[in-house]
C-alpha cells in the first residue's frame, strides 16, 4: 500500500478510511513506527501548514485530529506491546490552557511501551493539579506538554510549582512543537525530547537507565 494514500485520507480527515488504511498497511507488513511517522506525522504537518495558509480552519483540523485518533487506536497494540515492566512512573499532561493533545498521547504510549507506568492526567491541566498528581502517585517523572506558544508560561509555572512542592524533587521533561531545549533549560526542567522515541531515551536518563540502541 502507498503510504501516501494513508496521508492523504489523513489531510481530507476521514477516520473510517484512515483506520482502513492503517490496518491494510500493517497487513502488508509495513512497521507501525514507519506509518507513523511518514503517513500520520507527516500529514498532521501538512494540516498545519493548510491552516496556516488560510485553506484549513479550525473544523478541519478537528476532522484530522479525529483522524490522527482513529489511526492511533489501531496502532496502540503495537506501540505499546513491547516489555512491560514498571520502570518509573510518569504523570503526563498538556499544560493549562493547552487543549491539543495528539503528541502527548503518543509519547505516553510509546513511554508505555518501554516499560514506564503512565498516569495521562489529560489536557488543560493547572500547576496545581500536576503537583496533586505527583502528591498521590509517588512519580518520579513529569512530563509537560505545550503546542501554542502562548501557553509556554504555563509550562514554565508548572516546573515553578514542582521545584516549589519538593520535598521530593521529581525530575521534570518538557516537549511540544514550540519547545526547545534552550527554553527547556531556562526553566529549570530536567530535559527536552523533541519527538516520542527520543522522550523514551530521555525518560530512561532521567531514571538513570542506560538507554538501549
Ligand atoms: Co492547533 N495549533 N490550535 N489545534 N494545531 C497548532 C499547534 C498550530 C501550530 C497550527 C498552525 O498555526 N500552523 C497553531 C499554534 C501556533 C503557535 O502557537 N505557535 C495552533 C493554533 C493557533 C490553534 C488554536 C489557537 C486555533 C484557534 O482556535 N484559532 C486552537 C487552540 C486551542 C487550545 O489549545 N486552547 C487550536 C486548536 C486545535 C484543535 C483542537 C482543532 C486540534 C487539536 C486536537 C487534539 O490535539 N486533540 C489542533 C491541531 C490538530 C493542530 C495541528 C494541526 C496538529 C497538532 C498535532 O497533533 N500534531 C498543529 C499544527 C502542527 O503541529 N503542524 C496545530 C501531530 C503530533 C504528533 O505532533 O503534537 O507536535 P506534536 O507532538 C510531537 C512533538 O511535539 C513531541 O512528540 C510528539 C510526537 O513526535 N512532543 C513531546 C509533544 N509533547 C511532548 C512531550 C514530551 C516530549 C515530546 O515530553 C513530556
Amino acid at each position: 500500500m502507498d503510504l501516501a494514500t494513508l496521508k492523504q485520507a489523513l489531510i481530507e480527515g476521514d477516520d473510517q478510511q484512515v483506520a482502513v488504511l492503517t490496518r491494510r498497511a500493517l497487513d502488508e507488513g509495513l512497521p507501525a513506527e514507519s506509518i507513523l511517522n511518514d503517513a500520520l506525522i507527516a500529514g498532521m504537518g501538512e494540516v498545519g501548514e493548510l491552516f496556516e495558509q488560510g485553506e484549513y480552519f479550525v473544523p478541519e483540523l478537528l476532522l484530522s485530529a479525529r483522524a490522527m485518533q482513529a489511526a492511533m487506536e489501531v496502532l496502540r497494540p503495537l506501540l505499546t506491546a513491547s516489555n512491560y515492566q514498571p520502570l518509573g512512573k510518569v504523570v503526563m499532561g498538556t499544560v493549562q490552557g493547552d487543549l491539543h493533545d495528539i503528541g502527548k498521547k503518543l509519547v505516553a504510549m510509546m513511554l508505555e511501551g518501554s516499560g514506564f507506568e503512565v498516569i495521562d492526567v489529560g489536557t488543560d491541566i493547572p500547576p496545581g493539579r500536576f503537583v496533586e498528581v505527583v502528591e498521590e502517585t509517588g512519580a518520579q517523572i513529569v512530563g509537560l506538554s505545550a503546542l501554542l506558544t502562548t501557553t509556554l508560561p504555563a509550562m514554565e509555572a508548572t516546573v515553578s510549582a514542582l521545584r516549589e512542592a519538593g520535598p521530593v524533587r521529581v525530575k521534570v521533561m518538557v516537549g511540544g512543537a514550540p519547545v526547545t531545549s534552550v527554553f527547556a533549560q531556562s526553566i529549570g526542567a530536567d530535559g527536552y525530547a523533541p519527538d516520542a522515541s527520543s522522550a523514551v531515551a530521555l525518560a530512561r536518563r532521567l531514571v538513570g537507565i542506560p538507554t538501549v540502541s
